[in-house]
């Protein structure tokens, strides 16, 4: 008696939400279930960290962090809104490369990131203490403090993410996505135990292979969800064989997956028992219900705030895990 008592006691205070997110398409559904949930932590995807100018970029823990507060370039989906380029312009002038734009404002994360970085300070801290610069609630907790690198294997060699998408525009041929540093990389016990902790956990809608690809090629985190699988949903960032934003479809058919949300769905399978897809798709939805998945159909576009609120609070709702 006493003992089931402490046990719905302890389901009772498990209200946490855990969210692995990485990317703009992620972003929004973190900003939409932040608005209604005060208790959530994300863990975010450091695959497309990037040295540049001696500067240290996380462009998915900044877009998170500008997302939340309320400072996010909405248009471009990443970067500060209303930022000005005069750093860039002049390092322009002085003869360097200026294909990744780098914002003023921008600017002073990462020069203030990396200092911290070689003043000893980790990623983790590094990033908790941003949060509370910008008067963050949310715990935003990077995968991992070691280094996880994505390279997009091309036919004339592999490049790092931002150089594959950003210099030179994705046009080359993807033969593979590679998560260098992975193997070894320790997952961080923050991200470990929120996971552990949570009655729900989320994978935002981001791009499968780099954007919660890298997250779950840590052995650490990928044990964990597997464990939690009970209580992990999936919110699809497909509509029919396309993505919504981004190039998931051409990374998809790279790594031989069929593209649609069957092929995402069997790509989760081990990790989570729910998915949440796009009306249109609802024909897939016998064939994902046999990979032992529940499967939940609504509109998943979000445009605005008011699809970034209906989203949030239809997962809120509708998933029972
Ligand atoms: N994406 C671009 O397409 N072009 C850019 O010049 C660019 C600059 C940039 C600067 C800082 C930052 O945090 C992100 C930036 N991004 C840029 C976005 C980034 O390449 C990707 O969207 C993410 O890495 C994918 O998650």
């Amino acid at each position: 008696m006493v003992h089931t008592i402490i046990i719905d006691l302890r389901r009772k205070l498990k209200k946490m939400i855990t969210m692995l997110a990485g990317g703009t398409g992620s972003v929004k559904l973190v900003r939409g279930i932040s608005s209604q949930i005060r208790d959530i932590s994300v863990i975010s995807n450091v695959g497309d960290n990037y040295w540049l100018y001696g500067l240290y970029i996380c462009p998915d823990i900044d877009t998170i962090l500008y997302g939340l507060a309320d400072l996010l370039d909405t248009e471009k989906g990443w970067g500060i809104k209303k930022d000005t380029y005069n750093f860039l312009r002049q390092m322009e002038m002085l003869g360097e490369e200026t294909w990744f734009k780098i914002g003023d404002r921008d600017a002073a994360i990462h020069l203030l990131r990396t200092n911290m970085l070689k003043n000893g300070t980790n990623l983790s801290d590094i990033t908790t203490w941003l949060c509370q610069k910008f008067a963050i609630d949310t715990k935003l907790i990077p995968v991992t403090d070691n280094t996880v690198e994505t390279r997009i294997v091309t036919s004339k060699g592999d490049l790092h993410l931002q150089e594959f998408w950003v210099k030179h525009k994705g046009q080359d041929n993807v033969e593979g996505i590679k998560y260098v540093g992975a193997d070894k990389a320790r997952a961080n016990p923050a991200a470990v135990n929120a996971i552990h902790d949570s009655k729900l956990v989320i994978i935002a809608p981001g791009n499968p292979l780099t954007s919660i690809g890298p997250i779950l090629s840590i052995k650490g985190i990928k044990k964990e969800l597997s464990k939690s699988k009970k209580k992990v949903v999936v919110v699809s960032p497909l509509i029919g064989n396309n993505s919504i934003s981004g190039p998931a479809a051409k990374y998809m058919e790279a790594a031989g997956m069929e593209v649609s949300v069957y092929g995402l769905a069997k790509m989760y399978s081990d990790v989570a028992s729910h998915i949440v897809i796009d009306s249109s798709d609802k024909p897939h939805t016998r064939k994902i219900e046999n990979l032992d998945m529940k499967v939940y159909e609504t509109k998943i576009k979000m445009k605005d705030k008011k699809d970034e609120d209906a989203l949030a609070s239809f997962i809120l709702k509708q998933v029972h895990v």
